[in-house]
């Protein structure tokens, strides 16, 4: 069969691909790894970037449309195309920086604002190692009016909310154990804006990896609050320097979800399928599949995983808080030494 793929060549005389609309992407690539991604590196920008791509794309509503009332294009580039406006929306607190940061590679470039923002979260998280290759398409149409307020979730929500709000926007298809794989992308994830006094707090120890240290973490005991309490959305977490949110605490310890929360850790093949899964679908929404080129191929391999599954110093198995009913937690190693804190991801400089 592979003979039968017939190749074509890029204008730029350097690549072949696999439909002549996805030649334009190569010089996309490298425009964002040199020039938003630091060289290709999976740092505060390629986290925000694949936070964009959930903001732009859960933006829709069948159930508001169903009122005669327009519920907002999915992954049609309308937070970044009308930014004055979505971005004064209360979840989407701190995303004007990105678009920002992302607006003048857009302009350089023969390409949607709907495909950047998803093509951009893409490549953001290929930098991180142990993450899945995910997809790209091309051919989405432009927003030409902003989303309503309301569709993005927030971490005060409940589950049952925050189920509800995925189930609608994906048609039924995001139940609550996909709403799980869709939350592996806080394994690359820090908070600026939950807590006012601190910026940079991550979700896990290894905010650079896709790993699957995220859901063991937010299994841990909460003991403290890494800045400030009291914040809307935020619980304490189990290590200095560490931020965890309501929302991935309840998640994780709710009856229709914690096994499923507890099966992903140290099971890294399933954090990069069952991502990789909900990503495609996810990235399309609004969009027609059958007017789109896939071009998944311009996604580079991300690096393979690295390290291995572990509690923190000083925590342990004692400390976890037991919440799938069926299956004991699995036990694993301590790191050596004295309780440490986790680093804070350093903000990208402003645009
Ligand atoms: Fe996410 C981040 C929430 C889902 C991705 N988050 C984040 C935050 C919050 C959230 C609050 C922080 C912000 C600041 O800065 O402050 N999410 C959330 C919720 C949900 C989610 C509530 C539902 C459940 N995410 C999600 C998804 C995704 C994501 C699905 C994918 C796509 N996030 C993300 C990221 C991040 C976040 C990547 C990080 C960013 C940075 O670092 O900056
Ligand atoms: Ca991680």
């Amino acid at each position: 069969y592979a003979a039968l793929t017939r190749r074509v060549a890029c204008p730029d005389g350097v690549n072949t691909a696999t439909n002549a609309a996805c030649c334009q992407l190569f010089a996309v690539r490298e425009d964002l790894q040199q020039n938003l991604f630091h060289g290709g590196l999976c740092t505060a920008e390629a986290h925000e970037s694949l936070r964009l791509t959930f903001h732009d794309a859960i933006a829709i509503s069948p159930a508001l449309e169903a009122q005669g009332i327009f519920g907002g294009g999915g992954a049609d580039g309308s937070i970044a195309i009308f930014p004055e406006i979505e971005t004064n929306f209360h979840p989407n607190i701190g995303l004007d920086e990105i678009i920002e940061l992302q607006k003048p590679l857009v302009a350089r470039h023969n390409i949607s604002v709907a495909d950047f923002i998803q093509f951009a979260g893409a490549i953001g998280a290929s930098n991180c190692a142990g993450a899945p290759q995910l997809a790209a398409f091309v051919g989405r149409k432009d927003a030409t009016q902003p989303a309503p307020d309301g569709l993005v979730p927030e971490p005060f929500h409940t589950p049952d909310q925050i189920f509800d709000r995925l189930a609608d926007a994906s048609q039924g298809e995001f139940d609550p154990i996909l709403t799980v794989w869709l939350l592996t992308a806080h394994t690359v994830a820090a908070a600026n804006d939950v807590d006012p006094t601190k910026s940079g707090l991550p979700f896990d120890s290894t905010p650079e990896l896709w790993d699957t240290q995220f859901f063991l973490e937010t299994q841990l005991r909460g003991t403290s609050f890494p800045g400030s309490g009291g914040n809307q959305g935020e619980v304490e977490s189990p290590l200095a320097g560490e931020i965890r949110l309501q929302s991935d605490h309840t998640i994780a310890r709710d009856s229709r979800t914690a096994c499923e929360w507890q099966s992903f850790v140290d099971n890294q093949p399933k954090a990069q399928q069952m991502f990789q899964f909900v990503f495609h679908d996810l990235s399309i929404f609004g969009q027609d599949i059958n007017s789109l080129v896939d071009c998944t191929e311009v996604v580079p391999i991300p690096a393979a995983p690295q390290g291995h599954t572990h509690f923190p110093a000083g925590l342990s198995n004692a400390d976890i808080e037991q919440a799938c009913a069926e299956t004991p937690f699995p036990t694993f190693p301590t790191d050596p030494g004295p309780k440490t804190a986790v680093a804070p991801v350093p903000k990208p400089p402003p645009a």
